[in-house]
């Protein structure tokens, strides 16, 4: 496997980086925050998805080492989030269900987020909704994170995985709604009453709820009607590198 092969090398050199997406609000009144989506273009093979990067992390033991690059990459752009004008955005970190039973997350964020000087209350970790049905095996893991003081998403919320159990015994931040949901939002009366129904559920949570995928005009707006605040999309903006960020918030109306 050539990934597996070069992926140690790739992650010493930088070529294993973090790009962020911003979200915003969707009345247009700011941003609230990043998220980092690891990016690596293999120079043979070109760029490689993410989840064959995480993939291969595992295989070759390396979960700690990729986890770590991306979450010093996160802290890095928390530290220039004030100066950007931005002192309260939140920057997140997708940390996959299996490296919680590997090693310690926490540790591992922990001496990061304390060589930064970080407050922990601006780095979100998301975990796939997936990941918390098997809360026997790592909810130790997740009750550190709010411990510690770092926020905790619930990612690709929706997309299948139906046991809200979860929701009662943890401290959870923020339901991230599946994509697949907003693909539905302008044409079905069910995708929007399912979003109705999240946007409730998160209220009377008091978690706040963020729509992924949100592609076009027509979704932030439809979304916007249903109650939703905060999103995420190609409407709004892609993943970029972090250099990139300055200009796009610069040139926002
Ligand atoms: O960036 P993109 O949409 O291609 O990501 C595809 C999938 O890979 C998403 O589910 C995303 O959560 C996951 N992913 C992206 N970056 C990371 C990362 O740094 N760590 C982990 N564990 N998953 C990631
Ligand atoms: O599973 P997770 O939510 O971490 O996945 C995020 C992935 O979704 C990223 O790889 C990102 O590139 C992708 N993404 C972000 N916005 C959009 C969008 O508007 N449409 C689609 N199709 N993908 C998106
Ligand atoms: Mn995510
Ligand atoms: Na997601």
């Amino acid at each position: 496997h050539q990934i597996e092969q070069d992926l140690g090398a790739a992650i010493l050199s930088g070529a294993v980086e973090a790009w962020f997406q911003p979200q915003v609000m969707l009345d247009e009144s700011g941003i609230i925050g990043f998220e980092a989506l690891v990016r690596w273009h293999h120079p043979q093979l070109g760029p490689i998805a993410p989840p064959d990067i995480v993939q291969a992390a595992l295989a070759t033991h390396q979960s700690d080492r990729l986890t770590g690059t991306i979450a010093k990459a996160a802290c890095q752009l928390l530290q220039r989030l004030p100066g950007m004008g931005l002192p309260h955005a939140t920057v997140s970190i997708n940390v996959s269900p299996r490296e919680l039973s590997v090693y310690s997350v926490v540790d591992l964020i922990d001496s990061i987020v304390k060589r930064h000087a970080i407050d922990p209350a601006l780095l979100e970790i998301e975990i796939t909704e997936e990941a918390l049905l098997d809360t026997d095996m790592i909810g130790d893991q997740l009750a550190r994170i709010s411990s510690s003081g770092y926020k905790l998403a619930v990612d690709d919320f929706g997309a299948g995985h139906s046991s809200l159990t979860y929701l009662t015994g943890l401290k959870v931040d923020r339901l991230k709604i599946d994509r697949g949901i907003a693909a539905g939002v302008t044409s079905s009366r069910q995708s929007q009453n399912i979003v109705s129904a999240l946007v409730g559920l998160g209220q009377s949570l008091s978690i706040d709820v963020l729509v992924e995928g949100v592609e076009t005009p027509e979704d932030a707006a439809a979304l916007q009607e249903l109650g939703c605040h905060t999103a995420q999309g190609y409407f709004f903006a892609r993943p970029m590198p972090p250099e990139r960020l300055d200009n796009w918030i610069a040139e926002r109306p």
